[in-house]
């Protein structure tokens, strides 16, 4: 009971008790303290004195009743000329800090780098870059003709062509046949039939006549 009466009396602030910080006032209360910033325009977050300016994300302290205020990550004080600090910002991509075949985008208090369409970003090594889709290494990822048409992996995109003797764009179902018996361009000998083939052509012997490899000879 005494000793109850007597932590009533003590006085943590003066004495030296109190876990105040240094931007901070102890003011005794009955039985316990409670610490107070010491100006009016600040109120304590965890601790620490922020003053409320309006100036998000900013954080501001007293040190030594000197006024220190500090941005946040990724802002920087945008004008400290009046007492009304404003804490922006800081457009990182100013300095290219993306790596090659990458966009950056700013973001509030920081940035990220996106890589541009037909590439991929890897972190296999100590950095972050944007590598090559290789869309020819699966057709999920190319739409050219799987049966007809090949696939030309080039940085950042690829190309479809169609295999020899075809013409089209490459891609799916766009690939057809050339009759070259159509044309005159055949070198079928006058004594054998044009055969179209896909992607080609080939010489037969017509009926009497056999191949000698060359051209075609009557058969006596
Ligand atoms: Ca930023
Ligand atoms: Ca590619």
């Amino acid at each position: 009971m005494q000793q109850d009466l007597l932590k009533t009396h003590v006085d943590e602030c003066s004495l030296g008790l109190h876990d105040c910080s240094p931007q901070q006032v102890c003011i005794n209360t009955v039985g316990s303290f409670i610490c107070e910033c010491n100006q009016a325009n600040l109120t304590s977050i965890n601790n620490k004195c922020v003053v409320d300016n309006g100036g998000i994300n900013m954080y501001c302290y007293l040190m030594d009743s000197v006024q220190i205020c500090e941005c946040e990550k990724g802002f920087e004080i945008k004008s400290s000329s009046n007492s009304l600090q404003i804490c922006e910002d800081i457009d990182e991509c100013k300095s290219n800090p993306c790596p090659a075949n990458s966009i950056c985008k700013n973001l509030n208090g920081s940035f990220t780098c996106e890589c541009l369409a037909g590439f991929i970003g890897s972190r296999a090594t100590d950095h972050f870059e944007c590598l090559d889709l290789d869309e020819c290494s699966s057709s999920c990822l190319n739409t050219c003709d799987a049966e007809y048409g090949l696939c030309i992996n080039q940085p950042g995109s690829y190309e479809c062509q169609c295999k020899q003797g075809l013409y089209g764009n490459g891609r799916q179902n766009g690939c057809f046949d050339i009759n070259e018996c159509l044309s005159n361009q055949t070198k079928c000998h006058s004594n054998s039939k044009c055969l179209n083939t896909i992607g080609s052509y080939e010489c037969r012997c017509e009926d009497g006549f056999y191949n000698t490899g060359m051209d075609c000879e009557e058969i006596n």
